[in-house]
């Protein structure tokens, strides 16, 4: 397949330059301008570590959102934590030439549908299953191959998305086109909102939730969630809800989830983008969900 014009020599802004951010920026910088913007400047020269062990060095453009260059972006990638996006967005805004792709790699399903009402121009969102980690402010480390899906959530912008996807997969990020991504961030949202508040409330690692007191609770949120999904007509995944978040567990089983660190670390949590549709949606079809209530209590607590 040919690819449309533009986009493997286009540059692209990355905002938000966690492990995600990095990872994609690190990646597509080794052929592609690619300018990393977070809150502040982070160095230039940076490295990345491959899954393969091998150490990358990479040059790329850094600068903080009150900084910004005068050379427009192609396509901007928004990787902040869910519940930094839209002010993220609304920084960028004044910017960005109307018209500028955005894609979204946001966890849960909060920003993506007020941002894609919101942004003057094309709206992806992509979710991955891509591992990496931040060693220190020039250094990260790539953990695991991954997948990443991409579309947008009405199905349309298809050829923008399959220029992106194969823009990253031949930067080593393999990607697909998808006309289901609004299926695929739902069932995204379903491992996360089963996994994460309840390891980050007893502060256990993930296989942990396989032991004894935490399986009936694991079983308990995967009920609740497959009712809400049911009433919402989410289709479930191909083996259904509770074999895909305990292969999840199993394949995870020695991770610290990132809610779990986020509350260590005394930061916000993604508890509103995660819990938070799932709740609506509870509320809006009269279902009861107990276990996902307290625990969406007892994060609000944290912060
Ligand atoms: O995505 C994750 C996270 O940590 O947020 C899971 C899949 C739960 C793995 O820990």
């Amino acid at each position: 397949m040919s690819e449309p014009a533009g986009l493997w020599s286009a540059s692209h802004w990355i905002v938000g330059p966690g492990a995600l951010g990095r990872l994609i920026g690190l990646r597509l910088a080794a052929s592609i301008p690619v300018t990393l913007v977070g809150r502040r400047p982070l160095p230039a020269g940076q490295v990345l570590i491959t899954p393969e062990g091998d150490t990358l060095a990479r040059q790329l453009t850094t600068t903080s959102l009150d900084a910004l260059p005068d050379i427009k972006p192609d396509v901007v990638h928004l990787t902040t934590k869910a519940y930094a996006a839209e002010s993220a967005h609304a920084a960028l805004v004044p910017h960005l030439p109307p018209g500028t792709p955005l894609v979204l790699w946001q966890n849960g399903f909060a920003c993506q549908p007020r941002l894609g009402e919101r942004h003057a121009g094309p709206v992806l969102c992509a979710t991955t299953t891509e591992g990496a980690y931040v060693q220190g402010d020039d250094r990260m480390t790539h953990a695991g191959h991954g997948e990443t899906r991409i579309g947008a959530l009405g199905g349309g912008h298809v050829h923008l998305a399959q220029a992106l996807a194969q823009t990253l997969t031949r930067a080593g990020l393999p990607a697909w086109a998808v006309d289901d991504i609004h299926t695929r961030l739902w069932h995204k949202l379903a491992v996360n909102a089963a996994i994460n508040p309840l390891v980050a409330r007893f502060r256990i690692r993930n296989g942990q939730l396989r032991d004894r007191p935490f399986r009936p609770l694991v079983e308990t949120v995967i009920a609740e969630i497959a009712a809400i999904m049911a009433a919402e007509q989410i289709p479930p995944p191909p083996r259904g809800w509770r074999d895909l978040v305990w292969r999840v567990v199993a394949g995870t089983a020695r991770n610290r989830a990132s809610m779990l660190q986020d509350v260590l670390a005394g930061r916000p949590t993604e508890r509103a983008a995660i819990l938070g549709p799932l709740l609506e949606a509870a509320h809006r079809h009269g279902l009861s969900s107990p276990l996902l209530v307290e625990l969406d209590d007892a994060l609000s607590h944290h912060g």
